[in-house]
């Protein structure tokens, strides 16, 4: 039995005072006590927080980082016309997408997921598109890839959601694929299969689900295929509303929105997560609220990529379930991306202070209860609180740091999500593992190494 004393914890009803958190070898906690004495020779912590659920991650896209943010560097842009977007960014992503091995993404997998439990993140949904190898056919084991990046996530110590993805068209009605989209192909029976092949590795830190890539990737009919034989209570998740490109093209093929188009189809209820659904009119917003499914944000990701900017007012209102993703990996911090959440709302409204509700007037605890709320959803795991049977997944603050001084335990989310650069995430503990002590991962230096050979090889390619 392994434990920690916390003078402050945020549970699920709020902060507590002097709890005592204690968990078993297989990583469950198996005791939360609010009130408690301080055993001896028990480790104390200050501040003791859950660790947050990115709820929306393409692994290898960690490696691209950076790398795109030249005008007019994708195919098609003409000199002078240089019109960039979410699609140019596509181009370059999926020329990027040509030449990583198995062993690339496991590297790059381990050195992101390292990085994310360093910014306190202590689960990921891995939305898995890159199945097969560069000439089109599947790896002799056609999990090959999804088991890379689950030994990634192994060796990085996050719990993981795999989620192999559903890809098989390249626009609504159909449309073949291009070229440098084969190596995503999948039909329903090749992702049923995948996920067949993974059943073993199931685990108290590993899940797995599916993830029809999008309305444009998937048709109505796959996706029912898919859901009728997928076990029961796996997560489901899909990109939809990103792009207003996306809106578009769903109207011309179908009359309807993407959300809408997807409601009348299939039923859509607490085990889905909508990825982006940025673009959004208010009976879609109702409808995601009303199906418990969760709006899956990834905010540094679509301010990134030019995409707009998620309702959530009005979706908080019909109380509406919403986490946070890292998405394409340009920030690896959950402060981040909740930063970001808010200010886009402040900067749309031209007012402060949105994320909140009735009972919960400060928007740092509003957001990262929420978050860890859905994401816990989405992963479809037993994480997201300080409480007795779920994972033994927590953030202890680096109560030194000078921001942190004299705080009531009710600023110091506040303070966390909005102030300052200095990481605060000082010690990790995932599935009862202390994998990053001192802000430091326990196996950072040989992840990092692996992850610039990676780098180097993958860069001849550019
Ligand atoms: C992806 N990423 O699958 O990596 C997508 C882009 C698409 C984001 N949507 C590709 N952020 O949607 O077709
Ligand atoms: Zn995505």
């Amino acid at each position: 039995m392994s434990a920690l004393y916390a003078k402050n914890a945020l549970l699920p009803a709020g902060w507590a005072r002097d709890v005592l958190l204690q968990w078993d070898a297989a990583g469950d906690l198996t005791g939360v006590t609010s009130g408690a004495l301080h055993p001896a020779g028990v480790e104390q912590a200050e501040y003791a927080i859950p660790g947050m659920v990115n709820l929306h991650s393409h692994s290898f896209q960690r490696a691209l980082g950076g790398l795109t943010e030249k005008a007019g560097d994708a195919a098609g842009n003409v000199a002078g016309n240089v019109v960039d977007s979410f699609w140019t960014w596509r181009d370059l992503m999926y020329r990027f997408a040509r030449n990583i091995t198995p062993a690339h993404m496991e590297a790059i997998a381990a050195q992101l997921f390292s990085e994310c439990l360093r910014h306190g993140y202590t689960s990921v949904c891995e939305f898995h598109y890159v199945q097969r190898a560069p000439d089109g056919a599947f790896y002799a084991n056609a999990a090959e890839t999804a088991q890379r990046v689950i030994a990634g996530a192994k060796l990085a110590g996050i719990g993981v959601t795999m989620l192999p993805v559903l890809y098989s068209y390249a626009g609504f009605g159909a449309e073949p694929l291009k070229p440098e989209q084969q190596r995503f192909r999948t039909d329903a029976q090749d992702v049923l299969k995948i996920i067949g092949e993974l059943e073993a590795l199931r685990d108290a830190q590993t899940e797995v689900g599916v993830a029809p890539h999008s309305l444009r990737a998937a048709s109505v009919s796959q996706i029912k295929e898919v859901l009728a034989s997928l076990p029961h209570n796996r997560p489901v998740h899909i990109h939809i509303a990103e792009q207003q490109g996306e809106v578009r093209q769903s109207l011309d093929f179908s009359a309807r929105r993407p959300v809408q188009y997807l409601y009348d189809e299939v039923q859509v209820d607490s085990r889905w997560c909508l990825v982006h659904a940025t673009h959004l009119v208010d009976g879609e917003v109702q409808s995601i609220a009303q199906s418990g499914a969760v709006a899956g944000l990834c905010p540094t990701t679509e301010a990134n990529l030019g995409d707009g900017l998620f309702p959530l007012e009005p979706f908080l209102a019909h109380g509406g379930r919403f986490g946070i993703g890292s998405d394409s990996h340009i920030s690896q911090s959950a402060v981040e991306e909740l930063r970001w959440l808010e200010y886009g709302q402040r900067l749309m409204h031209q007012r402060r202070n949105i994320a909140v509700s009735p009972a919960q007037r400060n928007v740092g605890d509003f957001l990262w209860q929420g978050a860890l709320q859905g994401g816990a959803q989405a992963a479809g795991r037993a994480v997201g609180a300080l409480e007795t049977g779920k994972r033994a997944d927590l953030i202890v603050l680096d109560d030194d740091h000078p921001n942190l001084y004299g705080l009531a335990a009710d600023e110091v989310l506040g303070t966390l999500v909005f102030s300052g650069n200095d990481n605060l995430v000082k010690h990790v503990l995932a599935g009862g593992q202390w994998v990053v002590r001192e802000q430091k991962h326990a196996a950072q230096q040989a992840i990092a190494a692996r992850f610039k050979q990676t780098l180097a090889e993958l860069r001849e390619f550019r």
